[in-house]
């Protein structure tokens, strides 16, 4: 089975209605040579004009004086005809990535010229481009500037290494055969292709669980973890290749480390940060990195947190941690992303990151990141911001999102996560203070976002293909945060089902309806969290429901549901600047997609609509398999309008899809019966026997 392509179809775009003028301008391409990232922009042109315009294009390495019209792909000091088409200084001053395309007359031929400042926003130029194409836009009196919103823009992979699994990957095995490096696969290119064209600049290859945690409650992937390894130097020399390939396409490569790989992969007895020699250590490491890989990006580490070493080890801090690593990669332009992910003292894990990470806002080295997931627990269908977003203004900040489908159904299911990244990045951080959005705490250059869970090796990447749209939106959204839902899923779908009205309404809709499909019948849609089966060290899952499991999460109990994490209780809601923490303590103005997970309330509380808490979990949980039945239906009307693999392999995944919708439901749905004693109004529950 071939690999997919994704939303790089080019060929399977309707031709026909193809506009004229893209023939005169990109029918001759002149493209300047050199740079390796120049030879990623000529295969690509190359396979893109061919795929759209049925003819590959003439390739010159002078101007093409003769044709009608052509390309020119070059930065303004290389290339004359671009020199003179453009605004020199409006192009230098883009931002890392940045570029301009310009439709222009030059010599009495028609040009289109795509230019940068770096080659990198070349290769970003070219894939922007080809979408233009794709999406049938014009490019008459083309004149346009695109510059990445965030400077950093990850994707975190959890692939581990020398058994090829991945920790919540569910697309097979790990895209990466590191035991088979430096030997390099084919669908390393297309990976790149894939990552470059939504503008992705740095690939973390392994999974931030580098060892086997001595806990006893371990997750089942953490038994064969030795990430660690990858920085004995055998295994580094392996790396310099695949870095190789990823840099033609502007993509630097990240390492998640180990923090004991002092004593691990050196042979120091300590790794504490404040030793010397584990300095030095590090510093050495450092240098042998760059020795081979100039460009690397740097470190990612995942600290006391879930077994995995930390300072904590050595009775030194988060700050201590970071920064001996941080000083190791300074003098060679990497950084440290070190993740906020930690818990462990609190019952209620929400407290932990605000309460460790906040007081030391200002402490961090210039080059690490502070890599926050979203919201305080875990990924979970949705979840509040996170408190320390907005207020921790002299720390640099990572966004870290989930890609893969983890808690939201893990591929079977389907789950645009778009939606629920929107709401985040679009989120006010302190309405009545300085009223800073999410989305706007990244612009300082080692700030930006990560993104966790890259594809598979299966061959369509994702193991779900609707699933494609997340890597796809995320990339884009990583780029732009400002662009909206319906732009990024309109620009997907048409790349990758074509332009069919009907297939685009009807896709369009199922990618819209799936989030809030999955939000309702596995958390009943007013804020509860970890309903799912966690389950013991081997069996953990996090796709059952077993609402039973971690009461703590809740609170279910005969008088009530939900959790009070307000001033009542732990303080949780006060963490927040006063606006948010006042939204949230009062059970009347909290938003009622988070009331429980902000309160503990009566079952028979009322909400706004006069229904009671109970009535309204029973009414979202079958809503959501309601809307899972409509999402198989519009699936199946496409039926010989999409081609027929992914037609079928789709409409088997909302077939299963809705069985566990409904087991969801039904699980869920009896849990609330069976503490609260409330029958459903309308009958449904209890079932009949
Ligand atoms: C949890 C995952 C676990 C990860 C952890 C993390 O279940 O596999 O190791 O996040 O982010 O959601 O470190």
């Amino acid at each position: 089975e071939p690999y997919d392509d994704c939303w790089l179809r080019y060929g399977e775009v309707d031709g026909a209605s193809l506009p004229e003028s893209y023939r005169t301008y990109c029918a001759n391409v002149y493209a300047s040579v050199g740079a390796p990232e120049l030879g990623a922009v000529r295969e690509e042109l190359r396979r893109g004009i061919d795929g759209l315009l049925g003819r590959e294009p003439h390739l010159w390495q002078h101007p093409p004086r003769s044709a009608e019209g052509f390309l020119a792909v070059g930065t303004p000091d290389e290339m004359e005809v671009v020199h003179d088409s453009v605004a020199v200084d409006a192009v230098d001053s883009l931002a890392d990535g940045g570029f301009h395309l310009r439709t222009t007359e030059w010599e009495g031929c028609d040009v289109l010229v795509l230019t940068a400042p770096t080659d990198r926003g070349l290769v970003y130029g070219t894939f922007h481009l080809l979408r233009h194409l794709s999406l049938g836009r014009s490019v008459d009196d083309l004149d346009l500037f695109e510059e990445p919103a965030n400077a950093e823009r990850l994707v975190n992979h959890w692939d581990n290494p020398f058994r090829r699994s991945m920790e919540r990957g569910y697309a097979g095995q790990s895209l990466f055969d590191f035991e088979a490096l430096p030997n390099l696969d084919d669908r390393y290119v297309d990976y790149a292709r894939l990552l470059a064209s939504v503008g992705i600049n740095g690939v973390v290859l392994n999974n931030v669980n580098t060892e086997i945690p001595d806990r006893e409650s371990a997750n089942p992937a953490m038994s064969e973890l030795a990430g660690w390894r990858l920085l004995e130097s055998r295994y580094l020399e392996d790396l310099t290749g695949l870095a190789a390939l990823f840099r033609r396409y502007g993509i630097r490569t990240y390492l998640s480390v180990n923090f004991g790989a002092p004593e691990k992969v050196g042979d120091l007895e300590t790794s504490d940060p404040t030793d010397e020699r584990v300095e030095r250590w590090w510093a050495e490491k450092a240098d042998e990195v760059y020795d081979l890989i100039p460009d690397f990006g740097g470190f990612v580490v995942k600290a006391d947190s879930e077994g995995q070493p930390g300072p904590y080890n050595y009775d030194a801090d988060h700050v201590d941690g970071a920064n001996v690593l941080a000083r190791a990669l300074e003098p060679h332009g990497g950084r440290v992303w070190w993740r906020a992910f930690v818990y462990g003292s609190h019952s209620d894990r929400a407290v932990q990151q605000y309460e460790t990470f906040e007081p030391l806002d200002g402490e961090f080295h210039d080059n690490v990141t502070v890599q926050v997931k979203n919201g305080p627990i875990d990924f979970q269908p949705r979840e509040p911001i996170s408190p320390v977003f907005g207020q921790m203004p002299d720390t640099d900040l990572g966004l870290e999102l989930q890609i893969t489908g983890e808690y939201t159904g893990q591929h079977v299911h389907a789950c645009y996560h778009v939606p629920m990244w929107k709401e985040v990045l679009e989120f006010d951080t302190d309405p009545e203070g300085h009223g800073k959005r999410v989305k706007e705490l990244f612009s300082d250059p080692g700030t930006g976002l990560a993104g966790v869970g890259g594809p598979g090796a299966d061959p369509n990447w994702t193991g779900h293909y609707l699933a494609q749209a997340n890597l796809y939106g995320y990339g884009r959204l990583a780029w732009n945060p400002d662009l909206d839902t319906a732009t990024i899923t309109d620009e997907w779908v048409r790349q990758t089902f074509g332009h069919d009205p009907e297939v685009v309404e009807t896709v369009t809709d199922v990618m819209h309806d799936s989030w809030p499909a999955v939000v309702d019948y596995t958390t009943g849609g007013l804020g509860l969290m970890h309903m799912m089966y966690n389950g013991e060290a081997r069996l953990e899952n996090h796709y059952d429901p077993n609402p039973e499991e971690w009461p703590g999460y809740h609170g279910a109990s005969e008088d009530g549901i939900g959790v009070d994490r307000n001033a009542r209780a732990n303080g949780f809601a006060q963490q927040y600047p006063d606006a948010l923490a006042d939204r949230y303590d009062d059970p009347e103005t909290c938003p009622e997609e988070l009331l429980l997970f902000f309160h503990h309330l009566p079952w028979d509380h009322e909400l706004d609509d006069g229904r009671t808490v109970v009535q309204t979990l029973y009414d979202n949980c079958f809503a959501g398999v309601e809307l899972a039945e409509t999402l198989r239906e519009r699936w199946r009307s496409l039926d010989g309008r999409v081609d027929e693999r992914r037609f079928r392999h789709v409409a088997e995944r909302f077939d299963e899809q809705v069985v566990q919708a409904e087991r969801w439901a039904e699980t869920l749905t009896a849990f609330f019966y069976d503490h609260s004693g409330v029958p459903d109004e309308l009958g449904r529950v209890p079932r009949d026997e």
